[in-house]
């Protein structure tokens, strides 16, 4: 008899190219479709053509300009003339800045049930509300996906999200996904994969599955995924898509490593507390309190059934008059059809501002909040100094919950006075002129000329693994350290194509945590890197637990890279950060007892006596520091031990 089968299995099984999944190892998987987005792609595509590739392998490449569209200087326009240009030269559809956000458009325009997508981007598991298995990834893996190469990931374990119910009036998807949260938190579901089943699953329609899937991405798994039903054929057919189609259901009797079951019908209005979505509370213990900022938008809440809702409840009203509110939607397809109902018209009465459908916000490229401010805001992170206001306080909240309190400019649960329900549009209107090359996607036009402004640098490549290395402990962080505090975005983001620039703001904002000059003078990361790496030691970096939360930015460990660092030394690891820093050469460890992080200060000499030989070996080293030997481990398949040998991915090809 066939073997009951989840989505994750059925999806995965016809995907797999290497390994065993019932083993708890890597396994590698075969990817249909790629996406980048301009601040990551750059890199992804520098990488790509210098693999030598005639054009890209897989079904589809696209590339998205989102989230640089600013464009205070050069350095941003030139990126996206590079990444047109390359499009046009490799085969890939290029999405222009003014098209929308990629993960919104992608779900729009070309997200497939039963496929794999993987994207430079860690909230490309919003691809899961349409049945895909979407992964997020450093740039450079989606440069080995675009030249034909598997994706590897740890074997997964499937925990069953079991939904049952209806979600009451004035509740969405946000506060189911914050309620997962609120159960989950941030750390520790490394490896997993979160499938949403059960009968609440009809009750939600493509988008509320989609931001459900796009902020699973906070709870740091492999991804989530939801199942492709009659809701997912209405969604595709209205986008005149109803030939992408294919129904992906769970057997019955299918098996799951765990189960979490929500009753929507009890699910509260929730919010994120600063600084980190898993920070969860209620929105009623938060109730009255002052808000001077409302933002709307980005990945997670900028469909047209979000931005509607809003409208509905601001029809034929006012915001407060000391908070500003913006809103961003996701895409021209959403814009247009606000357009036609009435709600460009209702928000803009209501005093809202109206932003371009663009990541903006939300990676804290422009509407900063004043000092000290409390903003709401629709999307998904709100770590500490993202909004590039460091005394800011950001809260995650719905839709809902910011269009109700954007009235009266406090907190106010959105049951209260709650507005009828959105229903699923019969057709969406398409408009497809935006994407480039689609008659040219997969072949490309060999002869275009590669367009490099002055911005576009070249990627620096690692070194071979010494025998040995005189190490110093450069910085010394802790828990929960994520990818933003690493490498800064927001107003630093235009170096993004430029690393020696970029690496000069590597843990900008954690001057006090880097290893002092001699006299105890502070420093910059920077500086104390290149003071080190000028005495011939080595940069290690040691930290807490889940280092490297957040977002995939490869650069987080490119530019450390680029600064001499050789090892990070933490408590743990999360998935997409460990696999850039392996990438890029960067040795993984983690402590074998998490007690002796006590025993390394910032500036510590660490003696790595034999690390090529342990790396080659189990992966166990011992380390002399000024308090005594410490064992640190580094977990490597064998694929991920011969990159960190070489001195990373691009020096291994
Ligand atoms: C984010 O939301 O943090 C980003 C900006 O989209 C990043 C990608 C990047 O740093 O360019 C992500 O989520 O991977
Ligand atoms: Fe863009 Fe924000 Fe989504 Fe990242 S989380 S892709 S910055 S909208």
């Amino acid at each position: 008899m066939k073997k009951a089968m989840n989505v994750v299995e059925k999806i995965l099984s016809k995907h797999l190219v290497e390994g065993d999944p019932r083993k708890d190892a890597e396994i590698g998987i075969r990817i249909d479709q790629t996406l980048t987005q301009d601040a990551t792609g750059t890199m992804a595509y520098l990488q790509f053509e210098s693999m030598g590739v005639k054009h890209v392998k897989n079904d589809l490449a696209v590339s998205y300009v989102d989230h640089n569209t600013v464009q205070i200087g050069y350095e941003n326009a030139d990126d996206h003339d590079f990444l047109q240009s390359v499009a046009k030269k490799y085969g890939i559809v290029y999405s222009k800045a003014g098209n929308g956000i990629c993960h919104q458009l992608h779900l729009e325009r070309f997200g497939k049930p039963g496929t794999t997508l993987l994207g430079s981007d860690s909230h490309t598991p919003t691809g899961g509300g349409i049945g895909q298995i979407a992964i997020g990834a450093g740039g450079i893996d989606i440069a080995v996906a675009m030249a034909g190469g598997a994706f590897h990931i740890p074997s997964p374990k499937v925990r069953k999200i079991e939904l049952k119910g209806k979600l009451r009036k004035g509740v969405s998807a946000k506060d189911v996904i914050l309620k997962v949260l609120e159960k989950f938190g941030t750390k520790g579901n490394v490896g997993w994969i979160f499938e949403y089943a059960g009968p609440g699953v009809r009750t939600l329609d493509v988008p509320s599955r989609a931001t459900i899937t796009n902020m699973g991405a906070e709870l740091g798994v492999t991804t989530s995924v939801f199942p492709s039903d009659s809701v997912t054929r209405q969604f595709l057919a209205a986008q005149g898509r109803a030939g992408d189609f294919e129904k992906i259901e769970a057997d019955r009797g299918a098996s799951y490593d765990d189960t979490f079951v929500v009753d929507l019908s009890k699910v509260e209005p929730m919010m994120a507390a600063p600084h980190s979505p898993g920070n969860v509370v209620t929105v009623k213990s938060m109730k009255g309190t002052k808000v001077n900022q409302i933002l709307i938008g980005s990945c997670t809440n900028s469909s047209y059934r979000d931005i509607r809702t809003v409208a509905l409840y601001l029809k034929g009203r006012h915001v407060a008059d000391d908070v500003e509110v913006g809103i961003a939607c996701g895409s021209r397809q959403v814009i247009n059809m606000l357009a036609k109902d009435g709600s460009l018209a209702i928000l803009h009465s209501a005093g809202c501002r109206m932003l371009e459908n663009a990541c903006g916000f939300c990676i804290g490229a422009h509407m900063s909040p004043r000092t000290g401010a409390i903003s709401l805001r629709t999307n998904n992170r709100n770590f500490e100094g993202r909004s590039g206001t460091k005394s800011a306080q950001v809260y995650l909240v719905s839709p809902e919950t910011a269009a109700a309190s954007a009235l009266t400019g406090k907190v106010e649960l959105p049951t209260q006075k709650p507005v009828a329900a959105v229903p699923s549009p019969k057709k969406f209107p398409v408009d497809d002129s935006m994407f480039l090359y689609r008659e040219t996607a997969g072949r490309g036009v060999p002869r275009t000329e590669i367009v490099r402004g002055p911005n576009i640098a070249v990627v620096p490549k690692g070194e071979p693994l010494a025998a040995d290395l005189k190490g110093v402990a450069a910085i010394k962080v802790g828990d929960k350290i994520t990818t933003d505090h690493i490498m800064p975005a927001g107003a630093r983001l235009k170096f993004r194509s430029n690393v020696p620039e970029y690496a000069k703001f590597v843990f900008e904002s954690m001057a006090s945590s880097v290893a002092p000059a001699a006299g105890g003078a502070s420093r910059s990361f920077h500086d104390a890197c290149l003071a080190f790496k000028g005495e011939g030691l080595a940069n290690v970096i040691v930290a807490g637990e889940s280092y490297g939360q957040g977002s995939s930015r490869e650069h987080a460990a490119l530019c450390p890279m680029y600064l001499g660092v050789k090892a990070v030394i933490a408590k743990s690891i999360e998935r997409i950060h460990r696999a850039n820093l392996i990438n890029f050469g960067i040795v993984p460890f983690t402590f074998e007892d998490p007690a002796d992080y006590d025993k390394i200060a910032a500036g510590d000499k660490l003696e790595l006596k034999g690390v090529r030989a342990a790396v080659e070996g189990d992966g166990r080293l011992e380390i002399a520091t000024p308090s005594g030997t410490i064992a640190v481990k580094a977990a490597l398949s064998d694929r991920e031990r011969h990159l960190v040998l070489c001195g990373g991915l691009l020096a291994s090809l």
